[in-house]
């Protein structure tokens, strides 16, 4: 594929979302509002197609994020507490809080629209747990892209979306960030978007550590293969500081095929079991005295109920059993009618198998194809392989301003939402320490940040320029590449084996068996230590010299080149912020074997920036304030 044949599209916008995923429907939706009454123009970009993409692309079957505020069940403190312990500590209170105060009328926009929730017979939303409530959400992105592209549509000429195109850098002019470049995965066209502010978007990170399904099922993972770590490749190439970059999320799941298992510990109530049948989180429950305050706190934090079943499996008592039949049958024992159990009885297997066909199709055919009735058999479940999701429980991402009137001075810098880098606004899984935003969150703090980033348009209106050789080099830049295929893939008989350049899914691999074995990939138990890291760093200092030979013979591989490059900036700034910090604080996501406890002095966020014009990093130590 010839580089040269690649058209330069160049569109102007005022503020440009990055991304088409929850938070950026929300971003879309709340700034065609502001942008209407200011006279401000919108755009939003997707690497993929809106109606799709992104984690929700599968459809969800609970949405893990509703205070109901209305009906005084629950408070915004309350909620902050709950975060705050799930997190051992580590959390903006002011971001949390600022999330949880918006989130239900973002639900009640989401059934507005059609979105089926379930309810019971008076009528109220059915919670699955304390904040979580069901929904019937197989079509759930459908419903909630559909509005942020009407929001759009309804600016006219001043709203745009634009499908299939991948991202890859931001445009920087004096320290501010002026736009973004990428590329249309369909056609040989580079596009620059130039914007007055620019909103990060683009969710997590996947398949940088090896992923446990490896040739027999290359590729499935819990978290979207979509979602490849531009977010915070985006915000670090801006210079931007970032925060909570070791705090991935290793979930519990239904094994091999990644079904959810909160619609069963917190709505059927299902205990999870070793082997011989024992409740580790009864039988260990001492354990979790050692990671006090928030280990004796309830509900015990996601790592910690993590690192008891990894004991179990450590000591040889797996296969670990979710006890599906057990919970169907103490439901269905408690009520007296034996025609009334039977019709429990089939409310309860339907409710079942639809909590996997909402969103997990595939755990549905894994029970289907292996006979498993979850009213008969248990089910195994495992800690999947890392990942990046700061709006689950995970937190990595850019460190943002609060909103004025919760954030302590310190982290208040003007514009909410705001990263440290001017013009740059990030929300969802691209903005850090504030977790447990789910779907409902991630729409509401894109809300927040594009009300927040229209303002800063209002207020910054002069044009922005950006000049001809900054373009040219930032396109030469993206399509390398496929001049580098170019040029060599005549020199061996096999285009995929060629010692001038590497091919993305080789580089991937080997980016994924350093982490693994390096920085606690699943494979070893999620444990490391200084010295490992100090070498899986050097490691990828090595690849960080072949990311300058990857290769693309075509548009799909171009787009693979640079997921990888993406997902190796996420991988560095991971390896580096859980070196920094001397302690283990999540050990069911990661144990450093040197430092094996939880220390006061590490209560606190370790964050980090990369500098754009030395290439240092720089690793900084900030109080919870
Ligand atoms: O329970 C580029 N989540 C759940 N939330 C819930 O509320 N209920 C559930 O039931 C949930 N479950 C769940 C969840 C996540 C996953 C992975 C699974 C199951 C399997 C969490 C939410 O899904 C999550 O919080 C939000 O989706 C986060 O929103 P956001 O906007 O931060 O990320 P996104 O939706 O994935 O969108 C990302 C977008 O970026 C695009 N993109 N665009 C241009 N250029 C690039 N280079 C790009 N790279 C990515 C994507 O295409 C996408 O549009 S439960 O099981 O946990
Ligand atoms: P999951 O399916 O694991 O993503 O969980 C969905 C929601 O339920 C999230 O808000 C989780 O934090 C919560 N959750 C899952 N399992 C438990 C549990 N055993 N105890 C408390 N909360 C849980």
């Amino acid at each position: 594929m010839n580089a040269d044949s690649f058209e330069t599209v160049v569109v102007e916008t005022d503020l440009l979302i990055l991304g088409g995923g929850m938070a950026a429907c929300g971003a879309a939706y709340e700034a065609s509002h502001w942008a209407k009454k200011h006279n401000q123009r919108v755009t939003l970009v997707d690497k993929a197609a809106m109606e799709r993409s992104g984690a929700v692309a599968m459809g969800l079957s609970a949405i893990n994020l509703y205070l109901g505020l209305k009906d005084g069940r629950n408070s915004v403190d309350d909620y902050v507490q709950y975060v705050k312990n799930d997190l051992m500590g580590i959390a903006r209170d002011d971001l949390v809080a600022n999330i949880a105060r918006h989130v239900d009328s973002s639900v009640h926009l989401f059934e507005k629209w059609g979105l089926p929730i379930w309810k019971d017979e008076d009528g109220r939303y059915v919670n699955e747990g304390r904040w979580q409530i069901m929904i019937h959400g197989e079509a759930y992105k459908n419903i909630v892209s559909e509005a942020a592209k009407m929001a759009l549509k309804e600016l006219g000429e001043h709203g745009s979306y634009y499908e299939r195109i991948f991202i890859t850098e931001p445009v920087m002019v004096d320290d501010r960030c002026v736009g973004a470049v990428g590329f249309s995965v369909r056609e040989n066209k580079f596009y620059l978007f130039k914007a007055k502010a620019v909103l990060d978007t683009m969710g997590g990170a996947v398949h940088i550590f090896r992923p446990r399904s490896v040739g027999e099922g290359l590729g499935r993972s819990w978290y979207p293969p979509f979602n490849s770590g531009a977010s915070a490749y985006f915000t670090l190439k801006a210079g931007a500081e970032m925060t909570c970059q070791e705090v991935r999320f290793v979930p519990v799941r239904f094994k091999d095929s990644y079904g959810p298992v909160g619609a069963w510990f917190l709505l059927f109530k299902s205990k999870a079991t070793n082997a011989k049948g024992e409740d580790y989180m009864e039988t260990r429950a001492a354990e979790l005295e050692n990671w006090a305050p928030y280990g004796t706190a309830r509900p015990t934090p996601a790592n910690l109920r993590n690192y008891l079943m990894l004991k179990e499996i450590e000591e040889g008592n797996g296969p670990i059993y979710m006890r599906t039949d057990e919970a169907i049958r103490e439901m269905v024992a408690q009520i007296p009618d034996e025609k009334e159990a039977r019709r429990k009885m089939k409310e309860l297997e339907s409710e079942a198998w639809e909590d996997f066909l909402d969103m997990t199709v595939s755990q549905a055919l894994n029970w289907a194809s292996h006979n498993i009735m979850p009213e008969e058999t248990p089910s195994e479940i495992s800690a999947c392989e890392p990942y990046f999701i700061s709006s689950h429980s995970g937190a990595s991402g850019a460190w943002i301003s609060g909103p004025e009137d919760l954030a302590p001075d310190a982290h208040f810098w003007g514009y909410g939402n705001m990263t440290t880098v001017k013009g740059l606004f990030a929300a969802g899984d691209a903005s850090g320490a504030s977790s447990h935003k789910f779907s409902s969150g991630s729409f509401t703090e894109g809300r927040i940040a594009a009300k927040a980033a229209v303002a800063f348009c209002v207020d910054h209106p002069d044009p922005v320029h950006v000049s001809g050789e900054q373009v040219a080099a930032l396109k030469e830049q993206v399509l390398k590449p496929l001049r580098i295929f170019d040029a060599h893939k005549d020199y061996s008989n096999d285009q995929e084996v060629n010692p001038h350049y590497i091919k993305p899914k080789m580089f991937m691999f080997r980016l994924q068996k350093i982490m693994d074995e390096y920085a606690g990939g699943a494979s070893v138990g999620f444990r490391t230590s200084g010295a490992l890291l100090e070498k899986g760093l050097e490691y990828l200092q090595y690849m960080k010299e072949d990311a300058e030979k990857l290769a693309a013979g075509d548009l799909n591989e171009l787009m693979r080149c640079w997921e990888n490059t993406h997902r190796l900036w996420q991988a560095e700034s991971h390896i580096r912020t859980i070196r920094f910090r001397e302690e283990t604080r999540w050990p069911g996501y990661y144990f450093r074997t040197d430092h094996p406890a939880m220390k006061a002095e590490w209560e606190a966020f370790a964050n980090c920036r990369w500098d754009p014009a030395s290439g240092e990093w720089k690793m900084i130590k900030r109080e919870i304030l």
